[in-house]
């Protein structure tokens, strides 16, 4: 599939409705592509925004098939309304603050949205009372300074981050109203993963339009924290077919999605300058003590043989093949 455009490879109607949270972000846009791919009627939650912020889904508009209603994680009778309206079979919550960073100026309002967000949609679930399937969006930043290296699902958690502590909060009630209630709930734990729809304050996509801007004489540096800082980076329209897979068996389990492969964000910077064949990358980077963090996750590698060995997952694109596609992308846009 080329960027922003959705071919249907469903043989046959799967008539199946999935509601996707956070459907303007990178993952809830590929999801959508994805779901509406197999058959789904797709639903996607917004919440009212001041400025135009729809591209990742702008290649949707019309689609017979995708709706887009309005709602907000913070506002208990949206999401209930939500599902009233969809009548979902899947739920995606996949809404969140998500800008580690940025959870250190807006701790409290992190943990309502990222943490709190994930009661109340369960609960709209409960409110609901037909039966739902319900995947929660958690992260590698739940096991922080990793305590083992990789970290697979039965390593313990240290979150360094408000952003860490809000998701292992609704990581533990994704959990707790599955004991409680019988209900269909799994939390995929997905690492690093990116693509030419990530937001621009994330490092990788930070990196890759700057290589534009500086690849078009539009720039001469970027400004960047810790470049020792390493992740299991990966390609997000590999990872949301992860999560559609999560809520196929009939027990709900949950998953680390990873590639068992880090790199430091220097690497980063290596692999994205070479796509515009400059080798020595120092001259363009400048470090700024703005973007470092009160608390870093030094590391982060996660083992994925969990869902390989159940559900036949793999991570599918190389990462020297979705750099190359973030640069192009970034390229073609600025130009
Ligand atoms: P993203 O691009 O930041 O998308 C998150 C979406 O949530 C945005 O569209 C945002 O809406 C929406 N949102 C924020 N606050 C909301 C609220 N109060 N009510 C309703 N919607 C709200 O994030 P992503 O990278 O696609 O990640 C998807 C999910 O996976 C997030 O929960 C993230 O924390 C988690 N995660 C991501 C990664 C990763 O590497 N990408 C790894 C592990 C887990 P606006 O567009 O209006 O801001
Ligand atoms: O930072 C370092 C920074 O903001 C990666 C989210 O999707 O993945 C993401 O969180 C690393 C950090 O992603 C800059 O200090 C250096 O060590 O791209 P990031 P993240 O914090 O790993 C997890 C799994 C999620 O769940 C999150 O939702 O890069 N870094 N210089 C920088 N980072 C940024 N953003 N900007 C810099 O200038």
């Amino acid at each position: 599939m080329s960027h922003g455009t959705v071919e249907s490879d469903h043989a046959g109607e799967d008539t199946r409705t999935a509601l996707v949270t956070g459907i303007l972000g990178m993952d809830g846009s590929h999801l959508a592509d994805l779901l509406l791919r197999k058959g789904y009627t797709v639903y996607g939650l917004a919440r009212r925004s001041s400025r135009e912020s729809t591209s990742n889904i702008a290649h949707l508009e019309g689609h017979p098939r995708f709706t887009i209603l309005a709602g907000d994680l913070t506002d208990q009778n949206s999401l209930i309304r939500a599902l009233k309206v969809s009548g979902p079979d899947e739920i995606y919550n996949l809404a969140a603050q998500s800008f580690v960073g940025e959870s250190w100026n807006t701790p409290e309002y992190t943990g309502n949205v990222t943490g709190l967000g994930v009661l109340r949609m369960l609960e709209a679930v409960r409110e609901h009372g037909a039966p739902v399937r319900f995947y929660q969006a958690s992260s590698s930043e739940m096991f922080g300074k990793m305590v083992r290296n990789p970290c697979d699902e039965d390593t313990p958690f240290y979150p360094r981050s408000p952003y860490g502590v809000a998701k292992l909060y609704g990581h533990w009630i994704t959990k707790n109203y599955r004991e409680s209630y019988g209900m269909f709930t799994v939390s995929g734990i997905l690492f690093n993963h990116e693509s030419e729809r990530r937001g621009i304050e994330f490092v990788t996509r930070k990196i890759t339009r700057a290589v534009a801007m500086i690849h078009a004489g539009l720039a001469d540096h970027v400004a960047l924290g810790n470049l020792d800082a390493k992740r299991d980076w990966g390609y997000a329209p590999d990872y949301v077919e992860a999560m559609w897979m999560m809520l196929q068996p009939d027990e709900p389990r949950d998953y680390v999605v990873a590639t068992g492969e880090t790199r430091s964000v220097r690497d980063f910077l290596g692999a994205a300058f070479s796509m515009i064949d400059v080798e020595d990358w120092t001259p363009f980077v400048r470090i700024d003590p703005r973007f470092f963090r009160p608390a870093e996750v030094d590391v982060l590698r996660g083992d994925a043989s969990r869902i390989e060995r159940d559900l036949g997952w793999r991570p599918g694109t190389p990462f020297e093949e979705w750099v190359r596609r973030m640069v192009k992308h970034d390229i073609e846009e600025i130009g």
